[in-house]
């Protein structure tokens, strides 16, 4: 079919809402090396269910890479470039996932992202992320990429106030979403995960997100 040179009409790039994209199994070139990122990640940073500043325990798994990675606990969240488990730094960024990165939110609206942090989220049955916004990072004039791994889910997007209808996207095994701009602060979440098996990933849903974590990149 001919496509319209002037319009964007790609089949592979949904538009969620003004600033925000699904990119439909735009990553499954990049499999391999997203399941052994996270492992070889996991392996130095291991996956923790970290405590709320509420004092409740998240049903989502998390670890980290890059030079800032985000926690959480008693005292808030943040952005450290320790892990607190060891003191260590974070591990690096593999190079691949930053491409992927870059790649992704090029193809969406916005170029020159330079994320310094991905966050990797696993969900197992049950786990869930109620509804939120991202907004711990110092910078919001870049987008977040987020890499959807494993297991299908609901994403719930809404609207820039918690009381907003949500809409309800299933997110496959190597989606990406790009999200920036006048949505970068919308409330998302993630519906409970249903049992499954994937032929990669096992019992688990991962989730990599990556984010530019200050405007200033004094981390460099
Ligand atoms: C998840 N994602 O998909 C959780 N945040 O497991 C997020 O919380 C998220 O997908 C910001 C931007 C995109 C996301
Ligand atoms: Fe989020």
């Amino acid at each position: 079919m001919q496509r319209d040179l002037f319009e964007d009409t790609d089949d592979d790039k949904i538009k969620l809402r003004d600033g925000a994209f699904l990119l439909k199994s735009f990553a499954l070139p990049f499999e391999q090396e997203l399941m052994k990122a996270i492992h070889s990640i996991a392996a130095d940073a291991p996956f923790r269910h970290m405590m709320t500043p509420g004092g409740r325990k998240m049903s989502v798994a998390i670890t980290n890479c890059g030079l800032a990675g985000w926690i959480s606990d008693k005292k808030g969240y943040r952005y450290d470039h320790f892990d607190p488990l060891s003191s260590k730094a974070w591990p690096k960024m593999p190079l691949e996932l930053l491409s992927l990165a870059k790649q992704a939110a090029e193809k969406t609206e916005f170029s020159n992202f330079s994320p310094n942090s991905c966050l990797i989220n696993r969900y197992e049955p049950g786990a869930r992320l109620t509804l939120h916004q991202d907004k711990d990072e110092g910078d919001f004039s870049q987008p977040i990429v987020s890499v959807s791994i494993g297991l299908p889910a609901k994403f719930l997007f809404g609207g820039l106030n918690r009381s907003d209808k949500a809409l309800r996207t299933p997110l496959t095994h190597g989606d990406v979403v790009v999200w920036g701009g006048v949505s970068r602060l919308a409330y998302h979440g993630i519906d409970k995960l249903k049992e499954g098996q994937h032929e990669l990933a096992g019992s688990y849903r991962y989730n990599l997100t990556f984010r530019s974590t200050e405007k200033i990149d004094n981390l460099r």
